[in-house]
């Protein structure tokens, strides 16, 4: 299996045997509505928390990890910034394909094999199962945190109804730090290893769609697209990074153009975004989050086009590019 799975692509694998994780802090999270708007994390509560309902038979989760590019943003005036994980090739994509040859391999050397593998977007825990097989642990952050790769990793996940010899659960490894709670600009770390997703950037500059609350966007600094503050304070994170997959490396510049957002089109996002993790925020989304960094970063050059993004009816931008229009003024006041 791990041969395999290496042979596949993937750096990290661990085994752990399929079981109920425990509920407590996905039930919190939901208690507390920090799931904000992604409703399927209350729908899909008892499949995410026991994979045997997703897979019936499902007897191992075999959890894996790629790392992406992890070198600091570059960033300055008229930029935006960009999460590290988002720098290159859609990381679904690239998941996706290895976890079919994967598969594939598997069903060679056992035809009835019943596999079902999964990466994102599944109703799967993959940072639990991640720790359970033995790869990180999740850490105050709300990342999984490896001591090979630091928190630079994406994961996925194949259940599969064979019995595996499991490995041992990974320990967990901040012992006192506390270094990300205190580094969040939103202050979205509610509680260790709980993310507040309604006062996280990465969730309002990915997942949102509309108006993103002013808490957040007066805090945001230049985060154009998803956020690492968290996880570029862990002392795990420390001269890690450079061991991007290939597949993962920076397409472009890895940081976006505050002028061309504020007058991106639907078919320049096409050109320009299609086929990386960046899609995701979709054409309204990114053109908020432009105008949004110019407000919260100070970037007047481009006032002009925000007055115009003023009166536009792409869900969300309006109200953003007056936002920042209102911060503008008074910072030059
Ligand atoms: C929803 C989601 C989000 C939400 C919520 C974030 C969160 N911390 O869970 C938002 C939109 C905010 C988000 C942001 C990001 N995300 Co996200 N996200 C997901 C998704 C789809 C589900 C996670 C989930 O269910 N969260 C709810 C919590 C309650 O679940 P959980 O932490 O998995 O819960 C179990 C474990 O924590 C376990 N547990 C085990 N040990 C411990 C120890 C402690 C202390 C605690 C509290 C719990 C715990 O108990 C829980 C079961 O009840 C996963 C993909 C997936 N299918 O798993 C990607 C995923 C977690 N995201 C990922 C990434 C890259 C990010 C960002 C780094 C992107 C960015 N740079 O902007 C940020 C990081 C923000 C942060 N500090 O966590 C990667 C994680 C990489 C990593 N190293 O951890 C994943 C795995 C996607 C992937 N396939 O690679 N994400
Ligand atoms: S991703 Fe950014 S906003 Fe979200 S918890 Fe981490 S530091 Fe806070
Ligand atoms: S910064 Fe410290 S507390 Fe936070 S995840 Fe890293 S080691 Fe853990």
């Amino acid at each position: 299996m791990k041969e395999a799975a290496r042979a596949a692509g993937f750096r990290e694998v661990g085994i752990a045997r399929a079981a109920a994780l425990d509920p407590g802090p996905l039930d919190r999270m939901l208690a507390l509505g920090a799931e904000a708007d992604m409703a399927w994390m209350r729908t899909q509560r008892d499949v995410r928390l026991d994979p045997r309902l997703l897979l019936p038979g499902c007897r191992s989760v075999v959890a894996l990890a790629v790392p992406h590019d992890g070198r600091p943003p570059e960033c300055g005036p008229g930029k935006g910034a960009v999460a590290r994980y988002a720098r290159g090739r859609d990381y679904h994509t690239v998941l996706k394909k290895r976890l079919k040859v994967l598969v594939a391999a598997l069903k060679d050397r056992d035809p009835a094999v019943q596999a079902l593998p999964s990466a994102d977007v599944g109703p799967v825990m993959e940072k639990a199962w991640a720790e359970r097989a033995g790869i990180g642990w999740v850490g105050k952050n709300g990342c999984l945190v490896t001591t090979r790769l630091g928190s630079w990793v994406l994961l996925a996940v194949v259940l599969l109804d064979r019995e595996l010899e499991p490995d041992s659960p990974h320990p967990e490894r901040c012992g006192a730090c506390e270094a990300c709670i205190p580094a969040c600009p939103t202050g979205a770390i509610v509680e260790p290893g709980l993310v507040d997703a309604r006062a996280c950037i990465s969730f309002q500059t990915i997942e949102r769609r509309g108006a993103v609350p002013e808490q957040v966007a007066s805090r945001m600094g230049r985060w154009g697209f998803g956020c690492d503050d968290c996880q570029s304070v862990c002392p795990w994170n420390r001269g890690m990074g450079a061991e991007s997959d290939p597949e993962l490396r920076p397409l472009r510049h890895p940081s976006l153009d505050l002028a061309e957002l504020v007058d991106l089109t639907p078919e320049a996002f096409r050109e320009r975004f299609h086929g990386t993790a960046l899609a995701r925020a979709g054409h309204a989304g990114l053109v908020r989050n432009g105008a949004l960094v110019a407000g919260a970063a100070g970037d007047a050059a481009v006032e002009p086009r925000l007055r115009v993004l003023a009166e536009s009816d792409l869900p969300g931008v309006a109200p953003a590019a007056r936002w920042a229009l209102g911060r503008l003024g008074s910072a030059g006041r």
